[in-house]
């Protein structure tokens, strides 16, 4: 596929429509939590960010459908989780207590669940010429010279079927002539949904959906739609443009657009980052030689970790220390050729470090970079600063696995977001709505 003003619905240049997949896997960290702990299979299962067994602080990073029941969700106070879905243990000693009304609570396990999801990917790069990784558990797929409209049914059961029989966690797949339609399809009939628009249904298919549920429409922008007597992606579709676009500028054109199928975005690649790095923060600066060595040594340990399950080699290591009060300073050392050594990494971060014993530091952090894999797949440098929003997705309770979680957000460098960090082969990512 070429060109980027292709239409939707408009067969590209050897007559064919664009068939792309989006693959969103089920309440994902719960999922992974049942795939080593059968026994969850089928209870409400809720994960907690910052949270520790048998207390009740932190935040709902997902649950199972089976919680959602009881008005469990993400983004929720694990205190308020426990209002509506005690836990397990406490019907045992609460006679009041039905226990099929109580759940299991369990602390996140970012490293687990990144190993999950990187099985899952393995069958999507294996199913389609392009993959577009968006988060964690979530990716596009143009397969259009993979399959044919005719087929696509069974082409996208067939990868959902792999992932659920290999990898033992579920998937909810939308398929579409282009990304917006995709995405609304595989959250359509969400939990182990299979949805299929055909090229000429997409506008049929919005018309009668909520007009919030069309990407880049978030709470405040549906509040003000609805006071425009906006209520459905019918309705936004049918809307007059010019209105539109006097009340919301440029976006509004856009989302008149996509309310009414059309997004030529094409599906571009992004999953193989360009340089992977991990940092933390002291809780306060500090100038003790073996405090910063300690850290620098565990992170070393994670990156290179993060690097051999990804199938990365690495050429360039590099450490970052940030002096008070915001000055960030990186050292860099490139190697003859790429290995996958995490002894080396760690001995490489702590020589870097050796700079700066004497200095006072408030954060650490080692990066690889200059990333091959083994697929022969070569990618370049990576800077700290290059990593990108997920698409669409406004508010994430973070990956909180940060030395200090209680440090807070900053503006001055890379540390606005979670501690791993991914540098992107495509940094300006490629959806204008992605920042709403
Ligand atoms: N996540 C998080 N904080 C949030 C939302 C999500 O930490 N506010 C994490 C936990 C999720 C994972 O990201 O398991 C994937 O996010 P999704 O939005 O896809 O949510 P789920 O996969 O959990 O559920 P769904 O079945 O709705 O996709
Ligand atoms: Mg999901």
């Amino acid at each position: 596929m070429t060109g980027g003003s292709r239409l939707p619905g408009t067969p590209d240049g050897d007559g064919r429509d664009a068939i792309v997949l989006h693959v969103d896997m089920d309440c994902f960290y719960a999922a992974c939590e049942r795939r080593r702990e059968p026994e969850l299979r089928g209870e409400p299962v809720v994960v907690g960010m910052g949270y520790d067994p048998g207390e009740s602080h932190g935040a709902v990073a997902t649950a199972s459908y089976e919680a959602r029941e009881y008005g469990v969700e993400s983004a929720q106070a694990i205190g308020e989780a426990l209002d509506r879905l005690p836990r397990r243990a406490a019907a045992e000693t609460d006679p009041d207590l039905d226990p099929a009304a109580t759940g299991h609570y369990r602390p996140v396990d970012i490293d687990y669940y990144e190993s999950v999801g990187e099985e899952v990917k393995e069958i999507l790069h294996d199913s389609a010429d392009v993959v577009r990784e968006v988060s964690i558990d979530e990716a596009y797929l143009d397969v259009t010279d993979r399959t044919a409209w005719t087929v696509a049914e069974g082409f996208a059961r067939h990868v959902k079927n792999r992932i659920d029989r290999e990898v033992g966690v579920t998937a909810s797949v939308g398929v579409a002539p282009n990304m917006s339609a995709a995405k609304i399809a595989s959250d359509h009939d969400k939990p182990d949904g299979l949805v299929v628009v055909e090229p000429g249904e997409v506008r049929s298919f919005l018309a009668p959906l909520d007009a919030g549920e069309i990407h880049g429409v978030g709470p405040v922008t549906a509040r003000e739609l609805r006071e425009l007597g906006i209520e459905t992606a019918g309705d936004l579709a049918g809307a007059d443009p010019d209105a539109l676009e006097a009340r919301f500028g440029e976006r509004g054109a856009e989302l008149y657009r996509r309310a009414r199928g059309e997004d030529d975005r094409e599906v571009t690649p992004r999953g193989r980052p360009k340089s992977l790095s991990r940092e933390s923060a002291f809780t306060e600066a500090t100038d003790d030689p073996d405090r910063k060595r300690e850290r620098v040594r565990t992170l070393a340990e994670a990156v290179a970790d993060r690097a051999r399950r990804k199938g990365a080699l690495y050429r360039t290591i590099a450490i970052k220390a940030v002096t008070p009060p915001f000055d960030v300073n990186t050292r860099a050392t490139s190697l003859p050729g790429p290995v996958d050594d995490p002894e080396l990494v760690e001995e490489v971060a702590v020589e870097l470090l050796g700079e700066f014993d004497d200095e006072s530091v408030r954060k650490v952090g080692v990066r690889v970079s200059n990333l091959s894999f083994a697929a022969g797949e070569q990618t370049s440098l990576g800077g700290w600063d290059g990593q990108s929003a997920p698409d669409g997705d406004a508010e994430r309770t973070g990956v909180a696995d940060s030395f200090d979680a209680s440090d807070p957000p900053e503006l001055d460098d890379d540390s606005n977001g979670p501690t791993d960090a991914e540098t992107d082969a495509d940094p300006a990512g490629q959806s204008s709505l992605a920042d709403f």
